[in-house]
């Protein structure tokens, strides 16, 4: 039995609104608004639980620990930990970028690609470098251990250093790479898409960042030792980057022998299909959505493109997030969908408070194809179940804030309860100990 399983990033106790990422129009918007770090955690526990009931396999990707002290040591502050909490207050910017919890997106992770489609038969894993924004590219290192730890059968599991930290090899892992192919077993096309070369002239976006290098995905399919036949890249348009979509996955979404995009997604739409259907060796089943249905500004707002599209029994279950029902253009294109697609039902999941940093669904989880015997490799703790859920929800419930805005971060106390909680944390989840405090 090989199955896809979705490990989702715990929501950390940081949680909050600094308006960090430029070209995300959720995180710009948001700024300085109150979080609430513990419905946070909860709405993504429970989009953990709708999917574990409904029979898929479902992990737990630890939170990384925030405020990274370290971090804030290599910049110069110092002390004991509150003096350099306190003296980081001074330069808010650094001291946000230090506390954010943006390691729930676990879909900027890595990216993965499964054993069958790998030359060594071993499940790859690449930490993205996440060059592109100063909070994420604090993340690789200590994802990448976190990785290790969770899948370290290496008989079964290939683990690479993120990529060299530079601006042409930008790489936001699992968000701009879809996996095509006709059963979860059989060897798939990987298509990972950029939005500029990384080292050519060429088209790219004006206004925002592109995120992701082409040069980054190629190196990303080395390492993996994919088949070259079976890879396809592709160019996002640089307009709709302009328009907020800083990811693949906020405007496309694939799965099996479906994708769900919106016509303006490509550059060169048709010629992107025509390759997937070549290495895929039939033809794919395309949702098309038309600007004069849903525009990409609308795209954007409700994150339609970000749901994650799930293999079910009677057709594919689209996983949207709330915002969707309530766009009346995207609740009714959905609603058309249902019964006259390979989509056989729309779930709507409130998920607001990583919506309003600009992650929805398929942001938050990482997809990793697994074979039975990969399966029974995996850090057992990890796979969400009857017995934990109940206990991480308590866990929530004793240790986070409910209401956490940026000013808030040099509180010493916040530090301390975030210890608290992951060193209880690595006890359920039965990791040992995996951050640096912990050491
Ligand atoms: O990298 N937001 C994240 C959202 C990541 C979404 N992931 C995918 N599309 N796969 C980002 O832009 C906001 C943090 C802040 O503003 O405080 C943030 O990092």
């Amino acid at each position: 039995m090989i199955r896809e399983a979705n490990f989702d990033g715990l929501v950390g106790p940081t949680h909050n609104y600094a308006g960090l990422s430029v070209g995300n129009l959720a995180s710009e918007a948001n700024l300085g608004r109150f979080a609430n770090p513990r419905a946070a955690a909860l709405q993504g526990l429970e989009k953990m639980k709708v999917l574990m009931d409904l029979g898929y396999w479902q992990g737990v990707l630890p939170p990384l620990a925030r405020p990274d002290v370290a971090a804030l040591r290599r910049l110069g502050f110092s002390g004991d930990d509150a003096q350099v909490l306190k003296a980081a207050a001074q330069e808010p910017i650094l001291l946000a970028a230090c506390s954010s919890a943006s390691s729930m997106w676990t879909a900027n992770a890595a990216t993965v690609s499964p054993s069958v489609d790998c030359a060594d038969g071993r499940v790859h894993f690449t930490p993205a470098n996440l060059v592109s924004k100063l909070h994420r590219a604090l993340e690789p290192a200590a994802t990448g251990r976190v990785l290790q730890r969770i899948f370290a059968d290496q008989a079964h599991f290939a683990h690479h250093a993120a990529l060299p930290a530079h601006e042409c090899l930008g790489d936001e892992g699992a968000a701009n790479h879809t996996r095509f192919a006709t059963a979860y077993g059989s060897p798939g096309v990987e298509f990972f898409v950029y939005g500029k070369h990384g080292a050519r002239p060429g088209k790219q976006p004006q206004r925002y960042p592109a995120r992701q290098t082409r040069l980054a995905s190629e190196a990303v399919a080395r390492l993996h030792g994919l088949n070259p036949q079976a890879t396809v890249y592709a160019q996002q348009s640089p307009q709709v980057i302009d328009a907020g979509v800083f990811h693949n996955d906020v405007i496309a979404v694939g799965n099996l022998d479906l994708m769900l995009c919106h016509e303006q997604a490509f550059e060169q739409p048709m010629a992107v299909f025509a390759e997937i259907e070549r290495a895929l060796g039939q033809p794919l089943n395309r949702i098309l959505v038309p600007a004069a249905r849903i525009s990409v500004s609308t795209a954007v707002k409700s994150y339609l493109f970000n749901s994650q599209l799930l293999a079910g029994d009677d057709g594919h279950v689209l996983l949207a997030p709330a915002e969707c029902e309530e766009h009346p253009e995207v609740a009714g294109y959905l609603a058309d969908l249902v019964g006259h697609s390979p989509i056989g039902r729309v779930l709507y999941l409130d998920l607001r408070q990583s919506m309003q940093n600009g992650g929805g669904p398929a942001c938050l989880r990482l997809r990793v194809v697994l074979t039975a015997e990969q399966k029974a490799a995996v850090a057992p703790g990890v796979w969400l179940n009857e017995k934990n859920y109940p206990e991480l929800r308590n866990w929530v419930e004793t240790h986070y804030r409910d209401r956490l805005e940026p000013k808030d971060l040099a509180d010493p106390a916040l530090l301390q309860e975030s210890h608290a909680a992951l060193d209880e944390l690595t006890g359920l989840l039965r990791l040992g100990s995996i951050y640096p405090f912990q050491a």
